[in-house]
């Protein structure tokens, strides 16, 4: 916390007690002659309103004035919507919705030939795919610690990861391996952002290929992917990634090591049974088959020597474009192990100083604490119980784990707390459980609304976290808002963790879902771009060949069609008029000269389908055939000035 953020909570703090001593000795009948008046007033608001005190203090600590800014930012899985949100905390104000895995009218994300270009990249086989099923954002790191620079979020429906610029919020790459067909144990981060880590999902035979069902053992399989990140271009580089091939259990989530684990990663699996239901056959469903076993596996990965283990291709064949490690190879390599754990896991969290992994279970009761240095040893002393069905080494359950908490019923996620504490979603149970990893004993259990599935801590997944907030994720709302039809939205709960008890601060209806995960920076990280360079092209972050300038407007007639070259600023596009022939291709190219803040434009042509936004210095180009003769307004869809009506023209089309 810096001097200035800390000089204002303890600001805060102090108003927030002196008008509760005002509000507790108005309630007692005092006649402090200045506080009275104010104190009667309050008083009389919350009667009017049936607030209570904690209500006050909730609100206290939550309310926001205009102008006032937020100490934390959340960037939250937009789910289905493809998209990311981003939440101001402790206000819980939505601040922006990131475009990502598709189209987004406002920010005209998937209409100019950047954006839509940029939602092809990531279209699977020539499949239009108009959605993605976010659900783990991931901050990009430096040395283990949140560095705001930039955010990765992943697809599990296609098995895709995309990378977000902070400098801008903006969705920069798509990326699909065609390796695997979901995914669900991504985005990670290694502690310096070398790989984005990209774990499978439901075991499918690997680039896309097809088998039957009943060759599951053998044909099918998951995979982990490396991403490998160029920080330097902001970019996926596809070149230096690898897998390494997993068996056909259903992989769920991981988290990188970092410290004492550096170079290390932890990925659950359930279904170790290998299930493939067949209910329609009289076989058990997936489900049952998949809840056999007392004990699944989570697979220990060392990513770092994998790492150069890829880097010989005599290691590793090629599959879809990446060098994959097979699971024989890795066994050799002595690259990849497994240890039990307790039956359906789920979350799976390294602790902030990397020494231990927390992993809850959706069928047991117990947070299981793996140590480190236990399972190091073991693997170092070659000490292993067998092999899997796969020849992968088994570390002892018991030799590995430090101990268990007895949580409750359906603990999930972990996250950590700068004081040695730990907060555990309780899915079935529906509370937060904080407990201490010092000696595994629950400390308190705050009852959430309802049935949280993750929650996250202020810089909750970092070497360091701040302690301060946690926010429940609840997958049902029930009693919680108005009623709005039978689809219910989620609903964030604002947690407050800095006192002696948890406090409920705020309940945040979310009505874009299914919000999944999401992570909590300090906002002071965040140094985000007013304006681009005056021509800028925001996807391959450069001036584009077709920026515009003032003064060099104009139409050319060439080979491959009708080239406009336009700009906007307030109040007009120039030219306002453009005239072709029906048939004609149209490439419009527009350049906001503005370089103000906020001095957006939007440019949209009606029943053609064009709609973009240009933030100031933004540069878009717009390919389109004219194939309807008519007469079509143009004109700017931002408000952004006294004359923004005005800011129109005509499109026409001679048949
Ligand atoms: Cu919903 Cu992380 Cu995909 Cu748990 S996951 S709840
Ligand atoms: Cu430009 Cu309205």
């Amino acid at each position: 916390m810096n001097q200035e953020s800390k000089r204002l909570s303890l600001t805060l703090l102090f108003v927030s007690v002196a008008l509760l001593g005002l509000i507790l000795s108005s309630c007692g009948g005092s006649t402090s002659a200045n506080g009275s008046s104010t104190g009667s007033n309050v008083q009389a608001l919350m009667s009017a309103r049936d607030l209570t005190e904690a209500d006050v203090t909730a609100a206290l600590k939550t309310y926001t004035p205009t102008g006032a800014k937020d100490d934390y930012m959340i960037f939250a899985s937009g789910g289905h919507g493809g998209n990311v949100i981003v939440i101001g905390v402790p206000s819980m104000r939505i601040h922006k919705y990131i475009a990502v895995f598709g189209p987004e009218p406002w920010q005209g994300y998937g209409y100019g030939d950047q954006t839509s270009g940029l939602l092809a990249s990531g279209n699977l086989e020539g499949e239009d795919l108009g959605w993605g099923d976010v659900h783990h954002p991931a901050l990009s790191e430096t040395a283990g610690d949140y560095d705001g620079e930039y955010l990765f979020v992943n697809d599990k429906a296609n098995a895709r990861i995309a990378v977000i610029d902070l400098k801008d919020f903006a969705t920069k790459q798509i990326v699909q391996s065609g390796l695997i067909e979901s995914d669900h144990g991504g985005c990670f981060v290694t502690p310096n952002t070398e790989y984005i880590i990209e774990g499978s999902q439901y075991p499918a035979p690997l680039n896309g290929e097809y088998a039957p069902i009943s060759e599951y053992k053998t044909k099918y399989r998951g995979a982990v992917i490396f991403w490998k990140f160029d920080r330097e271009k902001g970019r996926i580089d596809k070149s230096s990634s690898f897998a390494i091939e997993l068996p056909p259990y259903m992989q769920d989530l991981a988290d990188a090591g970092k410290l004492a684990t550096d170079g290390w990663m932890f990925l659950n699996s359930f279904n170790t049974e290998m299930a493939i239901g067949g209910n329609l056959d009289g076989e058990p469903p997936l489900e049952s088959g998949a809840s056999q076993n007392d004990m699944d596996y989570m697979s220990v990965i060392n990513w770092r020597k994998a790492a150069q283990v890829a880097a010989d291709p005599a290691n590793t064949t090629m599959n879809s474009g990446l060098p994959l490690i097979s699971i024989e190879t890795a066994v050799a390599n002595d690259l990849l192990f497994e240890v039990p754990e307790p039956k359906s896991p789920h979350g799976c969290d390294v602790t902030p100083d990397g020494k231990e992994i927390v992993v809850a279970g959706k069928l047991d009761t117990h947070a299981t604490v793996y140590n480190w240095a236990k399972m190091k040893a073991l693997i170092d002393a070659k000490d292993f119980t067998g092999n899997d069905t796969y020849g992968i080494p088994i570390l002892d359950f018991q030799k590995s784990i430090r101990g268990q908490v007895e949580i409750g019923l359906g603990p999930l996620h972990t996250q950590f707390d700068g004081d040695g504490n730990a907060y555990t979603s309780v899915f079935i149970e529906t509370v937060v459980a904080k407990w201490s990893l010092k000696d595994l004993k629950v400390i308190e259990k705050l009852p959430v609304h309802y049935n949280i599935g993750h929650l996250m801590a202020a810089e909750g997944d970092t070497v360091s976290p701040d302690g301060k907030y946690v926010v429940a994720m609840n997958k049902w709302a029930l009693d919680r808002f108005q009623d709005v039809g039978p689809l219910l939205p989620q609903n964030f709960q604002l947690v407050d963790i800095s006192g002696e008890n948890m406090q409920l601060l705020y309940d945040m209806p979310l009505p874009l879902g299914e919000p999944h995960y999401a992570q909590m920076i300090k906002s002071d990280k965040l140094h985000p771009e007013r304006s681009y360079p005056v021509g800028t092209d925001p996807l391959m972050d450069r001036i584009d060949p077709f920026a515009v300038a003032n003064g060099d407007e104009r139409i050319e007639r060439k080979a491959d069609g009708v080239h406009v070259y336009m700009t906007a600023i307030r109040s007009h596009f120039k030219p306002d008029t453009i005239s072709v022939k029906k048939g004609d291709t149209v490439h419009l190219h527009l350049t906001n000269v503005e370089t103000a803040h906020d001095a957006t434009h939007g440019f949209c042509i009606g029943s053609y389908n064009i709609n973009v936004s240009l933030e100031p210095g933004e540069h878009s180009n717009m390919t389109f055939v004219a194939d309807r003769a008519g007469v079509f307004p143009m004109y700017c869809t931002e408000f952004c000035s006294a004359l923004h009506l005005e800011m129109a023209g005509y499109f026409l089309v001679e048949g």
